[in-house]
């Protein structure tokens, strides 16, 4: 029997937003078999926006789409909710301390994360974007009592998809073919995109990559990524975080992914040493319905010294907004 399943959007009238919203109401996450009722949430001034994004997904005829309710009231958005994305978030204007920022958004996610707890499905699963997303999704979750840790991730999935997509060009090798890279860390240029357990057809990726393309190529390109996406295009990335979105959802449910693992930025309980209360993207598995951090890796003295800086930023990061928390 087919599911009618909510999902509410965040910033949906956003870049990001509006790449994915027709991808959802298109069966691109839960397939052609289940209804998805759509939720877009939006600031009172881009309601007028969100009109027309409704008008167009009604032109579209779906298949997949049931209802979609255009509101600027998160208890509407989020009542209900089976699934949430949270791309909503103030950009970065000019003029304005990363500081600013940091605080503005958190307190919108500790706002979101209250609502979220009250009114969501007990079982939603929120994937948190909009940035700085790491902290976001801390100070969501720690806000949304009602809800468990594990309710909440963080995305880290548009980065090991740009970590992939650059050594499949260097190795020459499809992306299919590269499995278990990890990205440690924040999303921020702070990340380690770490290849030391992955795989390329099979083999150790670093029998195939020189360490010094590693060091002084490979990390920063991955870790620089998102800065050279607006150089070129103008803009920050949304089409491919929007697909990253939808992939690391799918992985998280269980209707995508591999036996093998993903990063997702999850509350940490210490693993690696890393300090607990921070929300930091581990290598995860999913199984049965669940996601377990990988916790077993050796990890070398280099690689631990990158996690440790990204970690480092994160702490500060927390220091920051521990009045929302
Ligand atoms: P946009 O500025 O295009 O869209 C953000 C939308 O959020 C706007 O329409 C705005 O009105 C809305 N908004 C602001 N406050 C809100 C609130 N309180 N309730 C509901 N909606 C609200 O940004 P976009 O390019 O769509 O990016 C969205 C977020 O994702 C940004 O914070 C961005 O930095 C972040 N990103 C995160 C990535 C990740 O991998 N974690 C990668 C892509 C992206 O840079």
């Amino acid at each position: 029997m087919s599911k009618s399943i909510n999902i509410a959007i965040t910033g949906a009238a956003g870049r990001i937003g509006y790449a994915l919203v027709f991808r959802l109401a298109n069966g691109d996450l839960f397939g052609t078999h289940d209804v998805v009722n759509l939720r877009l949430l939006e600031v009172p001034s881009a309601m007028k926006s969100l009109h027309g994004i409704q008008m167009e997904l009604d032109d579209c005829n779906f298949t997949t789409l049931g209802d979609v309710v255009i509101t600027d009231e998160p208890e509407v958005a989020f009542g209900d909710a089976d699934y949430v994305f949270m791309m909503g978030a103030k950009p970065r204007l000019k003029g304005m301390e990363r500081s600013d920022l940091l605080q503005d958004n958190a307190k919108i996610f500790a706002s979101h994360g209250r609502t979220l707890g009250k009114v969501a499905s007990k079982d939603v699963k929120v994937l948190i974007a909009g940035n700085p997303s790491n902290t976001n999704t801390l100070v969501a979750l720690s806000n949304a009592v009602e809800l468990n840790s594990t309710n909440f991730t963080g995305m880290m999935q548009l980065d090991v998809n740009r970590c992939k997509s650059i050594v499949s060009k260097h190795c020459g090798v499809p992306h299919t073919t590269i499995n278990d890279v990890i990205i440690w860390g924040n999303h921020s240029s702070t990340l380690y995109p770490d290849l030391n357990h992955a795989q390329v057809k099979g083999f150790p990726a670093m029998d195939l990559i020189d360490d010094d393309w590693y060091v002084k190529d490979y990390i920063p390109l991955v870790q620089d990524r998102g800065h050279s996406v607006i150089e070129w295009l103008g803009a920050s990335s949304a089409a491919s975080a929007a697909n990253a979105a939808i992939q690391q959802m799918k992985m998280w449910t269980g209707k995508g992914g591999s036996q093998r693992w993903e990063s997702m930025a999850v509350l940490s309980s210490g693993q690696y040493g890393i300090d607990s209360d921070l929300v930091f993207s581990f290598p995860v598995r999913h199984a049965r319905g669940e996601l377990f951090i990988v916790d077993d890796l050796d990890i070398d003295e280099y690689s631990l010294s990158m996690i440790k800086l990204s970690e480092s930023e994160l702490i500060l990061e927390r220091d920051e907004i521990k009045h929302l928390l």
